[in-house]
């Protein structure tokens, strides 16, 4: 048939049968032999850990965990078909004599530390799955020493079981998803091998039954079987067009590629992390201390974690499961990053105090919203007020403080550490998020009344010199007209800037800052206080990098800003019981609108 100009050209739409080939021979095309990936699996993790710290329980049937639930079984009591997640008096039936010993997580990860020390020598970019559980990418490891990966699995299980007391078991294969499966074939205290060789791998691939793959769990597994008699990972091939036809791209791209052997053969981009978290399952209860310590326990976690990995973060979530397995989320941005236990644990209790009286049986904190520099806030290589003066063009004779005169500006911190965060809060100020997030920085260093003292020594050391900046600085500057003084005299005698911005605080519908739309309940007074100083350092800088060039005083609108912070205290004060009967939905950041 001749197409006429302008026709459209009708083309088949391809059969699920093609789409599937298609899909199969481009898979194929993609395979990656060239690496050697290991997967490393502790054997009965928290069992071992146990047993190595107490050797009395050696030999015996023992589960980690309560009645109520167990968190993982030694071998011995896995012959009686005791398993992790069972409850752990259907445990006790099967088997009468097994001892129970209760979770310590600040073990766990002790040992869990000892063995990534080992697993960095092999590969320093290894990636964690979980505390017992790793893959290491030893393609160098391999090459560099001339070793088999045979040789470098059962030197690494050896190293593992001398600096640990534990044994391992691992899985090596041409890529991750492979050698998990691997891991669990010699388990425990076993390695196993998988050539890197296609005929090896397809071999191996094909009898293995679907539910041995990470990602096919038992929903999976049961559509696949009883829908379309799907077995084995051979089979996911063979009836690849019924998953083209069902499925979406995505899950049919991994079916096909799991019937091939494919799986992850590079190592992931350190991505930045978005959210750290810790949570605990325990038997239910609706016993408030009982509650606090859990979350006390969970807090001293998660900030021992995000110390490890150098986070302060803002954004703090707790998460409960009820009794009756109902699963709630309460978020509550703060003023500042956070780091600190007990910063973590001051706030997590607020939220969680609100929910209660509440039967629980799981609880979870999570950080997320992180610095964006990872620095501790007093890393001394980040700029100081005085250069941030001095690239302000307001004249500084010195770039750094006399630390005497600093100690009886502020018990706690530096003035340099303090100065850092206003100038990094100002180059930051192009992105919004930064600016927020700093800010809160710059409340987290001086803490808001040492915002204040910064500014006046920033005065005082241009015109009288670091020596007078103690005056008045190391009283709680809180009061505005304190404020207000210290301002005037960074402003000094000059006439300065102006923005016609106006900053009018104040907390619309009792939570939501009528600056920048975060919400925060009334009962967080300190931080509400906290914000209400950071729009003010916010405006300063922004008066400052313009200064000189507009129609206000910097007083003029200083003063704005004091007026409005003043008005939302005034209004805090007349309603001091509000904050108790806000809603928990009041937590939310529900629109972050100039975040
Ligand atoms: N764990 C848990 N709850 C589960 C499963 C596991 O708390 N449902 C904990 C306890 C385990 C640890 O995680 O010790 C590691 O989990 P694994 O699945 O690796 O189990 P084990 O290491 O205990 O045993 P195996 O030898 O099978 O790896
Ligand atoms: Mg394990």
């Amino acid at each position: 048939m001749e197409i006429g100009r302008g026709s459209p050209i009708t083309r088949p739409t391809p059969t699920p049968k093609q789409v599937a080939n298609k899909k199969i021979l481009e898979l194929e095309a993609s395979r990656d032999l060239s690496k050697i990936w290991l997967h490393i699996d502790m054997d009965a993790f928290y069992a071992a850990v146990e047993t190595l710290e107490n050797p009395s329980l050696k030999g015996k049937p023992m589960a980690v965990g309560s009645m109520s639930m167990i968190c993982t079984a030694n071998y011995e009591a896995r012959k009686f078909g005791v398993r992790a997640a069972m409850p752990g008096f259907i445990a006790h039936k099967l088997c009468p004599d097994l001892v129970f010993v209760p979770t310590n997580f600040e073990k766990y990860t002790y040992y869990s530390e000892l063995t990534r020390k080992v697993f960095r020598r092999y590969d320093p970019d290894f990636i964690a799955a979980s505390l017992d559980e790793a893959y290491l990418n030893i393609t160098e490891s391999c090459n560099e020493r001339g070793l088999s990966s045979e040789e470098v699995a059962a030197e690494l299980r050896n190293n593992i079981y001398e600096e640990t007391g534990l044994t391992c078991s691992v899985g090596v294969a041409p890529n991750r998803l492979l050698a998990k499966v691997c891991s669990d074939i010699n388990k425990p205290n076993g390695q196993y091998i998988l050539p890197n060789d296609r005929k090896a791998v397809t071999t191996f691939i094909s009898s293995l039954p679907i539910r041995k793959i990470g990602g096919i769990g038992k929903v999976t597994e049961t559509i696949l079987k009883d829908v379309l008699g799907i077995n084995t990972c051979e089979e996911l091939l063979q009836k690849g067009a019924f998953l083209c036809a069902l499925f979406s791209h995505c899950s049919t791209d991994f079916f096909l590629s799991v019937g091939l052997g494919l799986g992850r053969t590079d190592t992931p981009e350190q991505k930045l992390r978005k959210s750290i978290s810790s949570e605990r399952t325990f038997s239910a209860t609706g016993d408030e201390p009982m509650l606090l310590q859990k979350l006390a326990d969970i807090a001293e976690t998660l900030s021992n974690d995000m110390q490890k990995e150098c986070l302060w973060g803002r954004t703090l979530t707790l998460k409960l499961k009820t009794a009756s397995f109902e699963v709630r989320t309460r978020a509550v941005s703060l003023q500042k990053f956070i780091q600190s236990k007990e910063e973590i644990q001051t706030y997590a209790s607020k939220v969680l105090k609100a929910e209660l009286p509440l039967s629980l049986r799981l609880m979870g904190l999570r950080m997320s919203q992180f610095r964006d520099d990872k620095c501790s806030p007093r890393d001394p290589m980040q700029k100081t007020l005085a250069s941030f003066v001095i690239s302000g063009n307001v004249t500084a004779s010195a770039t750094c403080v006399n630390k005497s005169s600093i100690s009886e500006f502020s018990d706690e911190h530096q003035i340099c550490d303090a100065q850092t965060d206003l100038s990094v809060h100002r180059e930051s100020s192009a992105s919004n998020d930064n600016k927020i997030s700093l800010s809160y920085e710059t409340n987290d260093v001086l803490a808001s009344n040492q915002l204040s003292c910064g500014l006046k020594f920033a005065s005082t050391s241009n015109a009288d010199g670091i020596e007078n900046m103690g005056n008045g600085c190391s009283e709680k500057c809180d009061s505005v007209e304190t404020k207000n003084e210290m301002i005037s005299n960074f402003s000094g005698h000059k006439t300065v800037a102006a923005s016609s911005q106006k900053v009018e605080l104040s907390w619309v519908d009792g939570y939501i800052c009528s600056v920048c739309g975060i919400e925060m309940p009334p009962s967080f007074i300190e931080e509400r206080q906290e914000h209400s100083d950071y729009h003010l350092a916010e405006m300063l800088q922004e008066e400052e990098s313009v200064y000189g060039t507009g129609h206000l005083t910097q007083e003029r609108s200083v003063r704005k800003a004091l007026q409005a912070k003043e008005n939302a205290r005034k209004k805090l004060k007349s309603s001091p019981n509000k904050g108790r009967h806000i809603p928990i939905d009041a937590f939310f950041i529900k629109g972050k609108k100039n975040l």
